[in-house]
């Protein structure tokens, strides 16, 4: 039997920095976050993969206007349009619900309106794909939520299971903050064995996991492709990107991960007070002009304003972070 080949993505966040009206004209961080989600959907324009996840956080808001409902179904109607199937999640950023559903009507765009399962076929493959909405609680709901799927009902050569959830073992952010057990995460030893590929949204940083905490090994991998734009300084170091998964039923999944071109993220200190305006325009000059910059303000000197600092760079986006380096 041939391979599926299927292309995740996750945490585009689509309307994040994207004012209906400005108070403020400034570079918007908006476009960026658009030309990276369509950029991590061409290898299915070009129909190199046989189906598309997107696991969730399309949207960066749970209420969106038309135009934003528009920028982030639209890209996966085109998808759907060129024949390949399309399964979104709703996340927690949508509040586990998808706006204006009437955007996202095609024969080929299935939504995870509830806990259920899909399955289509592919190259003569069936693959039942699981998949819940966002829950609160998952570590307490996760066995009576995935069993809504009926996932068990369906006979299918490739399973797949679609969350978008914290599970045991993810890290993020510089400080290597690493999921355990909880309410709020699923554990590795409740990932049933049915499934060949777990694909995840929700944990911005690309990671696969293969083990639980307890060094056990998983019962399939589960792979984050992570969000295709930095949403916040968190991310600073990370490579956004998606990913490339092929499953060739009864072998482990192989998988590829595609980067993105996204723009640099600098932090920057700054001591206020007399002068600061120029150490910043110093400190600004040695970042790229693109870059998305934190001024971590230091000492007690006030910072120059906002609209100073903005005629320095207007091409960058600057942001103020109060006292030391959080980090
Ligand atoms: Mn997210």
């Amino acid at each position: 039997m041939p391979a599926v080949r299927i292309l995740l993505l996750s945490d585009t966040h689509i309307g994040f920095d994207s004012p209906r009206r400005e108070r403020v004209v400034r570079r918007r961080r908006g476009p960026d976050f658009q030309a990276s989600f369509e950029r991590a959907l061409e290898p299915a324009l070009r129909r190199e993969v046989d189906l598309v996840v997107h696991a969730g956080d399309l949207f960066h808001r749970s209420r969106v206007c038309a135009r934003v409902a528009e920028e982030g179904l639209g890209p996966l109607r085109a998808v759907a349009e060129r024949g390949v199937p399309v399964f979104l999640l709703p996340g927690n950023h949508e509040r586990s619900r998808i706006p204006f559903p009437l955007f996202a009507a095609h024969p080929n765009l299935h939504v995870f309106h509830e806990p259920t399962t899909f399955v289509p076929v592919v190259r003569g493959v069936r693959v039942a794909i699981a998949g819940l909405p966002y829950v609160r609680r998952v570590g307490v709901a996760f066995r009576r939520e995935l069993w809504r799927t009926r996932f068990h009902e369906s006979p299918a050569d490739v399973r797949l299971l679609c969350l978008h959830q914290a599970i045991e073992g993810a890290r993020v952010g510089p400080a290597e903050f690493t999921f355990r057990p909880g309410r709020d995460v699923i554990t590795g030893a409740d990932l049933p064995s049915a499934f060949d590929a777990v694909l995840v949204g929700h944990i911005h940083r690309h990671q696969v996991l293969t083990h639980d905490l307890r060094r056990q090994p998983l019962p399939a991998p589960v792979f984050f492709c992570g969000s295709t734009e930095r949403t916040s300084f968190a991310e600073e170091p990370e490579t956004k990107g998606a990913l490339h998964i092929e499953v060739r039923p009864g072998t482990s999944p192989r998988w590829r991960f595609l980067p993105l071109p996204t723009r640099p993220m600098r932090t920057i200190p700054l001591v206020g007070g007399p002068g600061a305006l120029e150490r910043l325009r110093r400190a600004l000059a040695g970042c790229p002009a693109d870059a998305v910059v934190r001024i971590a303000l230091q000492g007690a000197g006030a910072p120059p304003s906002s609209a100073e600092m903005r005629a320095l760079a207007p091409s960058m986006n600057l942001s103020l972070s109060f006292g030391r380096d959080r980090r």
